[in-house]
């Protein structure tokens, strides 16, 4: 694998000021971290946000599982993105057409495009999904980043072969609007404006009983020359999040020294 460029110099290259944020976030804090907590109340939510938040670059979330979710929740995470400095990506997966993507985006209880600095989408319904949720950014008045779902972690998954080809194809097509991927790996050949995130994460390889597939931060970022690590249940499932926290980020991050220094 060739030497890869810095984060500080792919910023320079991103046209969307998200991903050039995310970018810089990550140099600052020397972290490739992404962290969710998987949680079902508001409160365990913002207490381990607050606990993790030093030693990560995004936080993402799945807004819809809350039981107690209310507004309150959404500005608290807000104020934790300001007083921790990283970026928030709410986990949507949108998969409907253009049109339906872009409602689901703004409206409803949720109002996803007035809180993320991040969403996602399946392009399985074709390019329109990209402009639905591009104009529904506009329509809120923010500055958002949309990732590709190239590839998956779960076992038997079908996001692989020209379905993964056709997200770099989209995301080449959209460089305003689409900061990367979801995938296992970083996509060759490597477009370095574009970013990698990569769930599936945890110290030791593995699973769980649903089909989830675990490598290590050593390997996707070192080996499979991915950018950002995606951890959930190996960080919150510890007995001290924020130590655990602390010891995935530097795994990933000397996993990424070592690429660019090669
Ligand atoms: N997630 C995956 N695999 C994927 C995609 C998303 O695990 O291919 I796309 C999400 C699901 C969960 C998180 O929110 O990433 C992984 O959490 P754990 O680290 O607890 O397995």
């Amino acid at each position: 694998r060739p030497k890869a460029l810095p984060f500080a110099q792919r910023a320079a290259l991103c046209p969307n000021p998200v991903g050039r944020r995310l970018f810089e976030i990550m140099e600052q804090k020397k972290s490739n971290l992404s962290f969710n907590p998987d949680v079902t109340k508001k409160a365990e939510i913002l207490r381990l946000t607050d606990l993790v938040g030093p030693s990560i670059c995004m936080l993402k979330t799945h807004i819809d599982v809350v039981e107690d979710f209310d507004w309150d929740l959404v500005e608290q995470l807000r104020a934790l993105a300001v007083k921790h400095n990283f970026v928030i990506f709410e986990d949507r997966k949108f998969a409907d057409i253009g049109n339906t993507v872009q409602l689901q985006f703004t409206s409803g209880v949720y109002r996803i495009a007035e809180w993320a600095d991040i969403v996602n989408a399946h392009l399985v319904p074709g390019p329109g999904i990209i402009d639905g949720l591009r104009q529904g950014a506009k329509a809120a008045g923010r500055d958002i980043g949309l990732l590709l779902l190239a590839e998956m972690s779960s076992k038997g998954n079908l996001a692989t072969g020209a379905y993964t080809e056709a997200n770099v194809k989209a995301a080449l097509e959209h460089p305003d609007f689409v900061i990367g991927f979801i995938a296992m790996q970083g996509l060759a050949p490597a477009h370095p404006n574009l970013m990698y995130i990569t769930p599936g994460v945890q110290l030791a390889k593995g699973g769980d009983a649903l089909g989830q597939q675990y490598d290590t931060p050593e390997a996707v970022v070192g080996r499979k020359g991915s950018d950002i690590i995606q951890v959930g249940r190996g960080i919150f499932g510890a007995a001290d999040p924020a130590a655990e926290a602390e010891k995935y980020r530097v795994a990933a991050w000397e996993a990424y020294q070592a690429r660019v220094q090669a």
